[in-house]
């Protein structure tokens, strides 16, 4: 196992690498650049995040929010300029050293929540919230200008202004679009991307849906193991894998998180792991929990065992922290929670390994 850290880079993350280079075992980081989906990824910007971390006596062998753009998923003409542009980038960051890129497949919606900073009673910290009654009374604008307007002055990966002014435009465009026919656009798009990504050693890796369950109509084709299943048959390929996040997929009680990992894992086809706990409260209701397994419904132990026996040279890192001991900071990505994430996970691992 690779620990390692997302960081949105030194002109939009407050977090220097210095701090994260003192995390005990941490190796590397999930970076990422701030750009729009659609544009390339010139090499210059990509050698000087690579060179920064590298100075840091930190590695950067995974790249997440590589984002598709929305002409890709929705299958227009336009998307072929948009999928050389993808293996454009691609290509630029394979040659600077990149192994694996996360990336989704969500129509107009990453991740959501209906409350970015939901107090958590028991110990006075918050974290991420969602409860799906909160979104009967909120239209999809009216969520994301929410989110924006909670996000303490940061732009939220997949939240970009660019894609929130065509957001009206772009739910239009989804209406009547089943899951098979986003699979359809998927496959169109894995089957001009897989091949150069074998070429050159590069590893796609799909993050599942956030929450695990299809929201205000829209078509959703990655929040359970069935559906993973037939991604990766849309272009068999071992570039072709799934990010398997903890949290986004344990949201759904449906999903048990170690077997779906011991499945993936076993096929070799986890391309990375972000490692987080899920605190039920309902129905689709639920908000982000500490990682110790006792604060939260997921059984963080199985997970990393599941792991450790199927896919032990994989990235992790661990997701979503609360915001604790007055940290400001962008919603999920403080850097104490996570740290202590890493921590715990980190120990967890050693015990697993000395049994
Ligand atoms: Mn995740």
């Amino acid at each position: 196992m690779k620990m390692t850290f997302r960081w949105y880079g030194s002109k939009a993350d407050p977090i220097p690498l210095k701090y994260i280079r003192q995390i005990p075992g941490m190796t590397g980081l999930m970076g990422l650049l701030d750009r729009p989906a659609g544009v390339v990824w010139e090499e210059e910007e990509i050698k000087e995040l690579v060179d920064e971390v590298h100075a840091a006596g930190l590695e950067l062998e995974v790249i997440e929010s590589v984002n598709v753009h929305e002409d890709i998923k929705i299958g227009l003409p336009t998307r072929d300029k948009y999928i050389q542009n993808y293996i454009d980038t691609i290509r630029n960051l394979a040659r600077h050293g990149i192994k694996v890129i996360v990336y989704n497949f969500m129509p107009v919606f990453d991740w959501l929540r209906t409350d970015l900073a939901r107090v958590i009673p028991e110990d006075g910290s918050n974290s991420l919230y969602f409860d799906e009654k909160d979104l009967g009374q909120m239209g999809p604008l009216e969520i994301v200008r929410k989110t924006a307007e909670d996000s303490h002055g940061f732009t939220l990966p997949g939240w970009e202004p660019e894609r929130l002014a065509l957001l009206e435009t772009t739910l239009k465009q989804y209406e009547g679009m089943t899951p098979d026919n986003l699979r359809e656009n998927y496959k169109y798009f894995l089957d001009a991307v897989i091949p150069v990504c074998e070429e050159v050693g590069v590893r796609m890796a799909c993050h599942p849906d956030d929450p695990a369950w299809p929201i205000f109509g829209l078509p959703r084709i990655a929040h359970s193991q069935d559906d993973y299943d037939k991604i990766i048959k849309l272009h068999d390929s071992p570039a072709n894998t799934v990010c398997l996040c903890t949290g986004s997929l344990g949201s759904n009680p449906e999903n048990d998180v170690p077997a779906v990992i011991r499945h993936f894992g076993e096929m070799n086809r986890i391309g990375a792991m972000h490692v987080r706990n899920v605190k039920y409260l309902g129905h689709h209701h639920f908000r982000e929990a500490a990682h110790l397994s006792s604060t939260g419904d997921l059984d963080m132990y199985a997970i990393m065992k599941a792991i450790h026996d199927t896919c032990p040279d994989t990235y992790v890192r661990p997701d979503h922290g609360r915001m604790i001991w007055d940290e400001q900071g962008r919603p999920g990505y403080g850097l104490y929670d996570r740290a202590l994430g890493a921590a715990y996970l980190n120990g967890l691992w050693e015990a697993i390994e000395k049994q």
